[in-house]
């Protein structure tokens, strides 16, 4: 029977592997400056899934032009050709950042990492991934509603779908809105006919 994974995605310094931590309970490595997780990382759970770490998808410090598009194509051809075995896609945004690096790229003519990503796994996967808007211990209340509409509108003119239902404010400093993240990564395992490998409180 072939393998079906739970993946992490994101920009790099997202919070990826932090977020595995509070999810999943796993160990992984996690790191101050952007480019921890230098490898797609495969853990097996309990269950037969398989938990993946992936790399930051976008700028990599100290990395060459050359280096980061590489990387990017491997991450690239690794969605497109697991898309299938994927249980569960977690896509993980800074949403403390995403409005001025959003800006920043749209003024350069680029559209936001974050949004196209989402879209690319949308389309590849024949599925929303689940959403999970980190380090919302870094903004005010007013700043994250703004970033979350924003998102979920650039999401929204290629996805008219209900995007919201799809995207989970949370911490992985404090834990906040975890609950409600973990909640939602069961449901979706469940509806598939997966063992949650990770306690949920409902
Ligand atoms: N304030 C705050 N910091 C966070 C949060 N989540 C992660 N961090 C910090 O952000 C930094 C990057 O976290 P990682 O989990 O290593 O990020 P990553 O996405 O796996 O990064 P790469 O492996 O480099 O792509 C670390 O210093 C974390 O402690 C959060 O919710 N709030
Ligand atoms: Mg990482």
């Amino acid at each position: 029977m072939p393998k079906s994974y739970l993946i992490f995605t994101g920009r790099p310094n997202a919070g990826k592997s932090s977020m595995i931590r509070e999810v999943v309970g796993l160990k992984v490595a996690i790191g101050k400056r952007p480019g921890t997780t230098r490898r797609i990382s495969k853990y097996p759970l309990s269950g037969g899934l398989v938990l993946v770490d992936m790399p930051g998808y976008g700028k990599i410090i100290e990395a060459s032009k050359r280096l980061e598009n590489k990387k990017a194509d491997q991450l690239i051809r690794f969605l497109e050709s697991y898309a299938h075995n994927v249980a569960v896609a977690v896509h993980v945004l800074d949403i403390s950042t995403f409005l001025e690096v959003t800006w920043r790229l749209e003024k350069k003519g680029f559209i936001s990492v974050d949004v196209e990503m989402v879209q690319f796994l949308a389309d590849t996967m024949g599925e929303f991934p689940v959403v999970a808007a980190n380090k919302i211990d870094k903004i005010n209340k007013a700043e994250l509603e703004v970033s979350i509409a924003e998102f979920t509108y650039q999401i929204g003119k290629g996805y008219p779908c209900a995007v919201e239902e799809h995207v989970f404010p949370v911490s992985a400093k404090t834990g906040e809105g975890v609950g409600a993240l973990k909640n939602s990564i069961h449901k979706r395992l469940t509806a598939k006919g997966y063992r949650t490998p990770f306690k949920v409180g409902l």
